[in-house]
C-alpha cells in the first residue's frame, strides 16, 4: 500500500521488522540508523520503551535514491515480540509493502522463532494479506554467538517458501543492509508490476 506523492515524485513504502522478542530488530534499526548519512535520514523514533525494550514500535524514515525520476522514502517499523502485544503487531502490518521476519539464531529460540512466524501468518491472513504476494525476506540474526543452529536447519524450518535469506550479526552489521537491500528490491519490483 505504498504511497505515491505524484506532486513532489515521493514514493512511500512501509517495511516492517518482524519477529520474536529479543530477536534483534530494533538493534537492525539502529545500525541502518547509525550507518545512514544525516541527510538521507529522519528521526529514528521509539515508542514507549520501557527498560529498552519496544511497547509500541520503533520508526526510522530512510531515503534510498530515486527510481524513475521518483525519491523512494522507506518507513521501517519493528514491531514488539511479546505476546501479549498482539494488537500493536496487526496494527503495524497494517499496509506493509515488505516484510522482514529475523529468526534468532540461538538454539533455545527455535520455538519463539516458530510461533513468532505463526503469529506473523495468521496476522497477515486476517488482513488479507499473504507472505505470497508481499514482498517478504528472512534474516538468521546473531550468527556472531557461539553455539548457533546451523542455517540449514535453520532454513528448513522458517523459510519453507525459499525467500531470500540472510546470516546476520544486527550487532556487527553483518548482513544487516543486504537484508533491506533485498527487501527494497523486491518492494520495487511489486510496485512496477502494480
Ligand atoms: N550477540 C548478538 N546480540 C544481539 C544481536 N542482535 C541483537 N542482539 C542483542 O539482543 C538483545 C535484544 O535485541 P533487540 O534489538 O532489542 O531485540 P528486539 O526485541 O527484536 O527489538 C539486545 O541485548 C541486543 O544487544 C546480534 O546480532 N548478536
Ligand atoms: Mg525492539
Amino acid at each position: 500500500m505504498s504511497f505515491i506523492n505524484h506532486m513532489a515524485r515521493e514514493i512511500n513504502c512501509k517495511i516492517v521488522y518482524y519477529g520474536p522478542g529479543l530477536c534483534g530488530k530494533t538493534t537492525n534499526l539502529h545500525y541502518i540508523f547509525e550507518n545512514t548519512s544525516p541527510q538521507a535520514k529522519g528521526k529514528m523514533i521509539s515508542l514507549a520503551t520501557e527498560t529498552d525494550r519496544t511497547l509500541f514500535f520503533d520508526f526510522l524514515p530512510l531515503s534510498l535514491g530515486e527510481v524513475k525520476g521518483f525519491k523512494t522514502r522507506f518507513h521501517l517499523y519493528t514491531v514488539p515480540g511479546q505476546v501479549f502485544y498482539d494488537a500493536s503487531r496487526k496494527l503495524i502490518l497494517k499496509g506493509a509493502d515488505g516484510l522482514i521476519f529475523v529468526a534468532d539464531s540461538q538454539p533455545e529460540r527455535e520455538e519463539a522463532n516458530l510461533e513468532s512466524l505463526d503469529n506473523l501468518r495468521a496476522n497477515l491472513q486476517e488482513q488479507s494479506m499473504s507472505m505470497d504476494t508481499v514482498p517478504y525476506v528472512i534474516q538468521y540474526n546473531k550468527r556472531d554467538l557461539p553455539n548457533v543452529a546451523p542455517v540449514e536447519k535453520l532454513r528448513s524450518a522458517l523459510n519453507t517458501r525459499g525467500v531470500p535469506d540472510f546470516e546476520a550479526s544486527a550487532r556487527t552489521g553483518q548482513g544487516v543492509f543486504e537484508t533491506l537491500k533485498a527487501t527494497s528490491k523486491l518492494v520495487f519490483a511489486s510496485l512496477k508490476r502494480n
